[in-house]
C-alpha cells in the first residue's frame, strides 16, 4: 500500500496549513445497518478519525438506513445534506451510473492507485457526485446467489430474485425474473414468498438472520463486493491539511486491512453457513466457468450500456482480460 495514496498524504502533510481553525464536526451516515458486517469498518475509521482527531475534526455518525434510505445516500452526500457516508456503487447508480463498476475489479486497490483506474473513478465521483473517494472498505469478497429452490445448472428461468445493480444483468442473463430491495426488505421478501432467492455476498448473512429463511447457496462466486467511504467535495475543500490528514490516514489504514480482513471473514461465514444447514449448489469445471465469464460479460455489458464514454475505459483499468 505505498502508491499515489501514501504520495498524497505526505504532499498533504508538507504543504501549508491555513491557519489554526476550529475543531470541525462532519455529519456520517451508513447505507448498511449499524454494527452489522459492511458498516463495521466504516465504524473503525470513524473511531479512528475521532481519536486522531481531537481538538481538530469529529465524526458524528447519525446511524444507518433507519435515518437514510440506502438509495438516497448518494444523492444526500451529493447535495451536502451529509458530509462523509458509507455506501456501496450499487446504491449510487442514481447520481453516478459507473460507481456500480467497482464490483468488476479484478485488482486490489493498491495496483488501481498506480494504474490509474482510482484516479479515473475519483474524477468521476468529484464530477458527478461532488465527491472525494476516500477509501475502499470491502474487498477481496465475493457475491453469490441465495436460493430457496434447487436448480440443476445456471438456468434461473421462472424462478425470481431479489436483486440491486450489482446482479440485475447477470441474473436476467440467467432468465430470472428480477425485483430490486434495499437489505432491509430482504428476510420479509423470503419470509412471505415474494422472491425464490437473493444475491448478497459470502458475508454478513446472519446479521439480519436471512439464514432462518435460507436453503441453498451457489457456488462458485462472482465480482467482488466494494464498500466505501465518500466525503461531500464542499466539505472537503473547505478543510484543513491537518483536518484532511487525520481522514486520509485512517482511511489508509482501514483500505489497507480490506483484503485480509475479508479472507478471514470468508472463510468463517463459509463455515457458519454450512454449520446453519444452507446446502451449497455447486458448479465445477466448464459450468462454474461459464457461469462466472456470463456474470463478467454480463456486467460490463450493463455498465458500457449505461456508460458508453467511461465504461470501456474503466474495463481497461479494472479487468484482466
Ligand atoms: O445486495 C446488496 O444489497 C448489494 O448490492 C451489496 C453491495 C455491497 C455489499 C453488500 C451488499
Amino acid at each position: 500500500m505505498r502508491g499515489k495514496f501514501a504520495l498524497g498524504l505526505a504532499a498533504a502533510i508538507f504543504a501549508h496549513s491555513s491557519g489554526n481553525a476550529q475543531e470541525v464536526t462532519l455529519r456520517a451516515v451508513t447505507a448498511f445497518a449499524e454494527k452489522t458486517t459492511y458498516s463495521r469498518g466504516f465504524e473503525t475509521f470513524i473511531e479512528r478519525v475521532n481519536a486522531d482527531g481531537k481538538g481538530t475534526i469529529q465524526i458524528n455518525y447519525i446511524g444507518g438506513p433507519k435515518a437514510m434510505p440506502p438509495f438516497e445516500v448518494g444523492n444526500a452526500l451529493k447535495t451536502g445534506v451529509v458530509d462523509i457516508a458509507n455506501t456501496t456503487g450499487a446504491f449510487t447508480t442514481n447520481v453516478m451510473p459507473e460507481s456500480d463498476a467497482w464490483k468488476l475489479t479484478e485488482r486490489p486497490m493498491s495496483e488501481l492507485r498506480k494504474n490509474g483506474g482510482y484516479d479515473y473513478m475519483a474524477k468521476l465521483y468529484a464530477e458527478k457526485m461532488n465527491a472525494i473517494f476516500l477509501a475502499r472498505l470491502v474487498d477481496n469478497n465475493p457475491f453469490h446467489l441465495y436460493l430457496n429452490k434447487p436448480i440443476a445448472g445456471p438456468d434461473l428461468t421462472g424462478l425470481k430474485i431479489r436483486i440491486t445493480p450489482v446482479y440485475r444483468d447477470f441474473f436476467q442473463a440467467l432468465g430470472a425474473t428480477v425485483v430490486q430491495t434495499p437489505p432491509g426488505e430482504v428476510y420479509t421478501s423470503l419470509e412471505r414468498g415474494v422472491v425464490d432467492g437473493y444475491g448478497w455476498p459470502i458475508t454478513g448473512i446472519f446479521d439480519l438472520g436471512w439464514h432462518e429463511k435460507t436453503k441453498y447457496r451457489v457456488d462458485p462466486g462472482f465480482y467482488t463486493a466494494e464498500v466505501s467511504v465518500l466525503v461531500n467535495k464542499t466539505t472537503w475543500d473547505k478543510l484543513t491539511d491537518v483536518q484532511r490528514v487525520v481522514l486520509m490516514k485512517a482511511a489508509e489504514r482501514g483500505e489497507a486491512e480490506a483484503i485480509s480482513e475479508f479472507s478471514a471473514e470468508n472463510a468463517k461465514d463459509t463455515k457458519r453457513q454450512a454449520e446453519a444447514g444452507i446446502q451449497t449448489i455447486k458448479f465445477e469445471g466448464a459450468t462454474a466457468e461459464t457461469y462466472r465469464a456470463k456474470a463478467y460479460q454480463a456486467g460490463w455489458e450493463g455498465i458500457i450500456k449505461q456508460s458508453p464514454e467511461h465504461g470501456p475505459k474503466i474495463r481497461e483499468f479494472f479487468s484482466k482480460k
